[in-house]
């Protein structure tokens, strides 16, 4: 316990300016396609809430159910008084299950949305007021420091929701080698994972029956009419998601109902009937897929937790 709690904040969040370059550049390329980074606004972060709260979309639930099961476990593994960094913390409701038994020298928490991340932070500290807590907007998916870096204090992570799951293979890959490089060696991360399964039920978590998940992928044109010169009429666009097994991923889509165009900041982009902007994917894994890839990341595989009906994955890996 530190008499110097308090809640930090840091701010290295990208400047508007990404958004447009990455949207006018994403929507030249065929086929089209937006970075599901973007649809972290204050809106869509709460459509995200809801979505975690949906019958169809198993993985929050069961990835909670995981955690409490094995709580002492995992934190046995991740060891006391380190650092903790969470990435993507998002409304920081799952780290409460490890936090009265970890009893972190501080808790790091890292988020792309600044008016969640704050006041996650605000509700986590009325709860936890000897908790120091340094809250960090930022773009984990990009190169970024950690802007409190204590000497000597060991630094344990926390990645949950599988969201490792909405970088392309290549990318998490690097992100991993990432976070390697700066927890350092010996140190421990551990990331939830979604797991290959009936693809049937994967279609279903992505179609919720009251278009919670539709909402979400549709905010993505509103936050650009809001956020840059755009003129997206939603009723043009529909919410298309379905697995690809080839792949080993939900790919989620924006359609076009009609062949139409949209001005941005001045340019006009041409969308055929049908076609498509690609905003997410999110890739499934087997148990040795991901550990062979977190191994050639620079980590070893030291445990893995998953729940009855292998939905889900826990795993605990270790910097070597
Ligand atoms: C944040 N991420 C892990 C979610 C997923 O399942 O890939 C995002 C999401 N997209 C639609 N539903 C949930």
């Amino acid at each position: 316990m530190s008499s110097l709690a308090n809640i930090h904040f840091y701010d290295l969040h990208p400047p508007l300016a990404n958004l447009k370059e990455e949207v006018l550049q994403g929507l030249s390329t065929s086929p089209k396609a937006i970075s599901p980074k973007f649809f972290y606004d204050e809106y869509g972060s709460q459509l995200f809430d809801q979505i975690t709260e949906l019958e169809e979309y198993y993985p929050t639930r069961t990835e909670i159910t995981i955690l409490e099961e094995y709580a002492d476990e995992i934190v046995a593994f991740l060891g006391k008084d380190a650092l903790l960094i969470e990435l993507g913390s998002g409304s920081s409701q799952k780290i409460r299950l490890l936090l009265d038994a970890l009893k972190p020298a501080a808790y790091m928490p890292i988020d792309i949305s600044k008016a969640h991340l704050l006041k996650s932070a605000q509700t986590l500290f009325n709860d936890y007021p000897h908790l120091d807590i340094h809250a960090t907007c930022a773009d984990y998916s990009d190169h970024f420091h950690l802007p409190y870096n204590p000497e000597k204090v060991p630094k344990a992570a926390f990645f949950p929701g599988s969201s490792i799951g909405n970088f392309e293979p290549s990318q998490a890959y690097a992100f991993l080698k990432r976070v390697a490089d700066f927890l350092g060696k010996n140190s421990t991360l551990l990331i939830g994972v979604d797991m290959k399964k009936d693809p049937q039920r994967l279609n279903e978590a992505y179609n919720d029956a009251k278009g919670v998940t539709a909402a979400f992928n549709l905010n993505l044109l509103q936050r650009i009419n809001q956020e840059l010169d755009a003129n997206f009429e939603m009723d043009y666009f529909k919410h298309y998601a379905f697995y690809n097994p080839q792949l080993g991923r939900i790919e989620m889509h924006l359609m076009s109902n009609i062949p139409h165009e949209v001005h941005i900041d001045g340019q006009a982009f041409y969308f055929k009937e049908n076609e498509t902007i690609h905003t997410e994917s999110s890739y499934k894994y087997t148990i040795d897929e991901f550990q062979a890839l977190a191994q050639t990341a620079g980590f070893q595989a030291v445990k893995v937790w998953t729940d009855k009906a292998r939905l889900f994955s826990v795993h605990c890996l270790r910097v070597i």
